[in-house]
């Protein structure tokens, strides 16, 4: 009798890999780090607040998942050191997933300068530093993934938000920088763009019915998307399925940037 053929492993398995996300306590990046654990990885879950980030985690480990803390502020590139320290210190690292970001909407006449420099600190430069921070020892093992979460406004703008907008555009470039530093040595860095979601960040948006109607109609799917249907996205690019996909944005919008 032959021998049974061992099923090839998924190339969308994530046993064996461990994965850490900005800003996981809450909204997209806790979704996403509750999918990536339910395809096998262990989740590092991140926020500046001790208390929301160990609920979270909680939380997964109530589901039977496999989740870990990392309590610092992406913005503060001290922290970011310290803290990914700590996390190599824990155990090996394959993914990082940067979502982490705000939303400050706003005419950009009237804008703060102080505002415009927390949203670029927190959208653009906080994905830097911690990428930066987590590089050395990818491309020591000649491996890694590194997945920034994009945004629709990567691509196009909408008034009041001036400064969400030309963070999360530079965040595509800055895919494409990193991809051209890191790629020969065998990291993966690619961008994941959400379009409308139903997310905290849009609660304002979701409560205003002229808002909602807008979204709807300029969405060819006719609907806001649901955080879990990000999963998919960021599994392949946290799996070994994507191993030779690198400088790429992949849009999450229920079809809206392809369509006017
Ligand atoms: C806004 C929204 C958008 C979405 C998302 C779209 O004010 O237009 O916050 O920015 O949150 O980023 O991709
Ligand atoms: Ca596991």
């Amino acid at each position: 009798m032959s021998e049974p053929t061992t099923a090839p492993r998924s190339l969308f398995d994530l046993t064996g890999r461990r994965a850490l996300i900005t800003g996981s306590s809450g909204g997209i990046g806790l979704e996403l780090a509750r999918g990536l654990a339910q395809h096998g990885a262990a989740v590092v879950l991140n926020g500046r607040t001790a208390a929301r980030v160990t609920g979270a985690v909680d939380a997964l480990r109530a589901e039977g998942l496999d989740a870990t803390p990392a309590v610092f502020d992406v913005t503060d590139e001290a922290q970011v050191g310290a803290g990914i320290a700590r996390v190599l210190a824990d155990g090996d690292l394959h993914v990082l997933i940067n979502n982490a970001g705000i939303q400050r909407r706003g005419a950009l006449v009237d804008l703060p300068l102080a505002t415009w420099d927390e949203v670029l600190r927190t959208d653009l430069t906080a994905p830097m530093l911690v990428s930066r921070a987590v590089a050395p020892h990818f491309l020591g093992r000649g491996s890694g993934k590194i997945v920034h979460v994009l945004s629709v406004m990567s691509e196009v703008g909408r008034r009041s938000v001036a400064p969400y907008t030309a963070a999360k555009g530079g965040l595509k470039m800055l895919t494409r920088a990193m991809c051209a530093e890191w790629a020969p040595g065998g990291v993966q860095v690619n961008g994941l763009g959400p379009g409308y979601f139903r997310t905290d960040m849009n609660a304002a948006l979701l409560a205003d019915p002229a808002f909602t109607a807008w979204v709807e109609g300029r969405t060819p799917a006719g609907r806001w998307g649901d955080p879990r249907e990000l999963v998919g996205a960021a599994v392949f690019l946290s799996a070994p399925a994507s191993d030779f996909v690198n400088g790429q944005v992949l849009y999450v919008d229920g079809g809206m940037l392809a369509v006017l």
